[in-house]
């Protein structure tokens, strides 16, 4: 028996592909183009399963697009900068940029085992200076804009790692690699001014029609425009007023106290002859700046001694506290509370035993009551004067318009998004081109002199940032008056140079500037961009920024960077431990049905859950590892089988092997049919028998639906097709010349329908078909609509037992098609009232029932 040579087969493709320069492409305006990025990687050394089906996602839709006429661009580079590199330096004393550019030659070298279609003459790094080089014109840019600016702010600080975290790294009040508890501290520190922005990056999120539900949501959710009114009362005494932020401003009569952050101007100043509010600041300090932290914990409080007047009432006096649940970077730092309506305000008042008064009574209620829960719901106004029995929202607006009208406050939108802090005391990222000059202040690095090279002659001796004690690098003359001056040496984040790598890759070699307006234009949006669902809110969020402040400083013109988002899931695999409970790679493991031994022991090892690979567990498999025994082809193939693409999958041995043996079963089926296969080019025959002409139509139907799966990303239905289809081929036994040219139209299709899959596969099939021009010329198959219309057949819908609709469907459809389709029906959707489906049954061709 024959079997299929994958090891010189895929070299030689990979080769030949590489010699063609098949995937290299260039600007086209006579042609549609098409742009698939998958999320690029940081060179941590070694590609990982999750590489894997990241790439492979992206590459299936490149090939596909490309087969179907488009002008794919679809490339590939390094996200190069980044903290793991200096750790590397610190613990192995190997300098960041040497272990930087040997991860990338090894995981290039990786990564072109795979197959993929990629147009490597774009390739970025972005640690290079002919990278970063254009994002420091950029900033430079910004800044010309009003776009960026410098201040003092509160930063949380790392102890350990010796950097600023921004919030999302804190986690628990914790730094997210570190672990250890998270310091806040003032420094000075540039900002982008994304929040000028934070109208447009909402509104845009409707745009986003090929965007997950999910990430929209979360993207909104970050951004969170609140509506409400800024509220200034007189403070007791003194001259200045407080001035609060509210989204409440009908509840004012429910009012209990003021409450001010602990880094308020009006905190620092009573604090400074306040030695017991001065230890109260600092423990409040010690929290960290995350919402998630303050939000778990325990509410605390310094009574001040002020008391401010209530605006709608000058004889009532509310006391003032500094509290620890009061953020300074959210609206003015300052609030006043309603305990009868706010959980936070409650537990405080609680602990303090300051007053409770109820002012929103439930829709429908007499009186209302408030023991340990605030109610937070809709109701009708009570206990306010002027207020009483409005609603919520009108008793907002008349609120405001008196505050409006004493000139006491004003109605206000704020947001939670914040200006993105990019400065890092960071060592291995890209250098912020400023020059501080005792004289003038932050001097800009003229255009001219750029790139601000990073040194590479760094030493980590010391704690802190290298940049801060190299010999010379820092100093310099200031390019304004020309004295003695120092360099900036804070770094950006490195989320700075992924927020526009994606435009860079339309005109990769330009040395002159970031990218030609033209090819940007061209390019952009990305039509297809993969990666994982972790990047949901940073990464795409600065993304969708930098587009709009690159649009305002004249590089491109579109506004969204990326217009359809894939979100993958994981890569899983069981877990291993061994007697002692120490865990094992599978590679340590031989399974005998459920049960699991050592290899080359009868020691027994406990077999627990699939969950996603990681090196703490040990239950990785490597991608070099698989390509070597199996080949590429078979692991793209089994990635793109079992579970939807956005469902995490079970990496099994067993469903390797699958694969595997399908690709030997396809080979053989090809290429050991000779007498029974027509001859390439042979004409149609005038009639076909019934089993002929059976298969002529499954051919059509299945190229339709494999065109469908791959527009979708159904891709597991793809491939379920497509073993479908061989098998029904492998059936046919005819053996007249009907048969025979109707099984060569068969391989002839099958080939190209696996070749976005299983691409090298595909190739040598072609060339066993005799055709010797590549197949990644060839365009995609067209079906014949008049030979794929299916038998219709009617269904009830019932939700509940109740019949609500009735869908034609073509006989045999496919469960998951059916079951959308009958969701999907106006009346259906009114029975279940926005509510997910319990469970959806179908019964084949005959009926749904739904269970809401
Ligand atoms: C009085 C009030 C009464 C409030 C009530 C809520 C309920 P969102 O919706 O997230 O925007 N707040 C304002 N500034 C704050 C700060 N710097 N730190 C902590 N909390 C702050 O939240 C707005 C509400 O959060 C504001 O409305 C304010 O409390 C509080 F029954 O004002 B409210
Ligand atoms: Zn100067």
């Amino acid at each position: 028996m024959v079997q299929y040579n994958f090891s010189d087969v895929e070299a030689r493709w990979q080769e030949t592909w590489q010699d063609q320069k098949a995937f290299e492409v260039k600007t086209d305006k006579t042609k549609p183009k098409y742009y698939v990025l998958e999320m690029f990687p940081y060179p941590s050394g070694r590609i990982h399963m999750g590489h894997v089906r990241n790439y492979t996602l992206g590459d299936v839709v490149a090939r596909y697009k490309r087969a179907r006429g488009f002008n794919v661009l679809h490339p590939m580079g390094w996200d190069a900068f980044g903290l793991p590199a200096e750790n590397a330096a610190i613990e192995n004393n190997v300098p960041p940029a040497k272990w930087t550019r040997e991860n990338i030659a090894s995981m290039r070298a990786q990564l072109s085992k795979l197959g993929l279609s990629l147009d490597w003459s774009r390739e970025i790094a972005t640690c290079e200076p002919d990278y970063y080089r254009h994002e420091q014109k950029m900033f430079l840019d910004f800044l010309e804009a009003g776009l960026a600016y410098r201040k003092e702010s509160l930063v949380n600080w790392d102890p350990v790692e010796n950097t600023v975290l921004a919030n999302e790294q804190v986690i628990d009040g914790k730094g997210w690699r570190s672990g250890e508890p998270v310091e806040k501290r003032r420094l000075s520190q540039w900002f982008l001014k994304i929040t000028e922005y934070a109208d447009e990056l909402l509104a845009g999120i409707e745009t986003l029609e090929r965007w997950p539900d999910k990430v929209r949501t979360m993207q909104r959710n970050w951004i969170n425009r609140s509506e409400g009114a800024r509220v200034f009362f007189e403070l007791k005494g003194r001259e200045d007023r407080l001035e609060v932020f509210t989204t409440r401003p009908d509840t004012l009569y429910g009012a209990s106290f003021c409450a001010v952050s602990a880094n308020h101007p009006l905190a620092e100043e009573l604090s400074k002859d306040n030695p017991a509010l001065q230890a109260f600041i600092a423990e409040c300090n010690r929290l960290g700046t995350s919402e998630e932290a303050i939000e778990k914990a325990e509410k605390l409080g310094f009574d001040t001694g002020l008391k401010v007047k209530h605006p709608f009432d000058p004889a009532w006096e509310l006391p003032v506290y500094v509290a620890n649940f009061v953020l300074m970077e959210y609206g003015t730092g300052a609030i006043f509370a309603c305990p009868a309506h706010d959980q936070r305000d409650l537990d405080f008042a609680r602990k303090y035993n300051l007053p409770v008064t109820p002012v929103v009574c439930p829709k429908g209620e007499e009186s209302i009551e408030i023991g340990s829960e605030a109610f937070v719901g809709e109701g009708t106004i009570i206990n306010s004067d002027f207020l009483n029995g409005l609603g919520v929202d009108d008793a907002k607006t008349a609120a405001i318009a008196k505050l409006q009208e004493q000139g006491d406050g004003e109605g206000t939108i704020t947001y939670r998004l914040r200006d993105w802090g990019v400065s890092r005391q960071r060592y291995w990222g890209c250098p912020i081109p400023i020059i501080r000059c005792g004289t003038c202040g932050d001097v800009p690095v003229p255009a001219k002199d750029l790139p601000v090279q990073l040194p590479e002659d760094v030493n980590f001796d010391k704690p802190g940032n290298p940049l801060d004690h190299h010999p010379t690098w820092k100093h310099v003359d200031c390019p304004k008056c020309g004295k003695a001056a120092e360099r900036e040496t804070d770094t950006f984040d490195t989320f700075f140079e992924s927020s526009w790598y994606f435009a860079r890759f339309c005109d990769a070699g330009n040395e002159e500037i970031a990218f030609n307006k033209e090819d940007v234009d061209y390019w952009l949006p990305v039509d297809q961009y993969v990666g994982g669902i972790e990047h949901a809110v940073l990464h795409l969020l600065y993304s969708r920024f930098f587009t709009r402040a690159l649009q305002k400083c004249g590089y491109l013109s579109c506004d969204e960077p990326f217009d359809g988002l894939f979100t993958q899931g994981m890569v899983c695999h069981e877990t291993y431990k061994d007697t002692q409970g120490k865990w094992l790679f599978p590679n340590q493991v031989q399974k005998i049905g459920k049960d699991a031994v050592k290899i080359g022991s009868d020691e027994p090892v406990k077999v627990g859950q699939s969950i996603k690979m990681s090196k703490s567990k040990k239950n990785v498999v490597d991608p070099e590892d698989i390509v070597a025994t199996y080949g590429a082809d078979t692991a793209r193939f089994f990635m793109l089988s079992d579970s939807p693409p956005d469902r995490d999958l079970e990496w099994t041995e067993s469903g390797v092997e699958g694969a595997w043996r399908f690709i030997n079963r396809l080979w053989r089926m090809v290429t050991a049919s000779d007498g029974t296969v027509a001859t390439k080019g042979a004409e149609q025959p005038s009639s076909l028998s019934p089993e002929a002409d059976a298969i002529l139509r499954a051919t059509h139907k299945t190229i339709d639906g494999i065109s469908g799966d791959l527009e979708k990303f159904h891709f597991n239905r793809a491939v379920a097709r497509i073993r479908e289809f061989t098998n029904q081929v492998g059936e046919l036994k005819g053996m007249g010349e009907d048969c025979a040219w109707v099984r060569r139209f068969a391989f002839e299709t099958l080939t190209q329908l696996i070749a976005p899959m299983m691409p090298h596969l595909a190739e040598e099939l072609w060339l066993e078909l005799g055709y010797d021009g590549g197949l990644s010329s060839q365009p995609w198959p067209q079906a014949d609509s008049s030979l794929i219309v299916d038998e219709l057949v009617t269904l009830g819908v019932q939700v509940n037992g109740k019949m609500r609709a009735k869908i034609e469907m073509p006989m045999d459809s496919d469960e998951a098609d059916v079951r959308e389709t009958a969701l999907s029906q106006e009346n259906v959707q009114r029975a279940l009232d926005g509510k997910e489906p319990r469970k959806v049954i179908v019964v084949p061709n005959r009926i749904v029932n739904v269970v809401a």
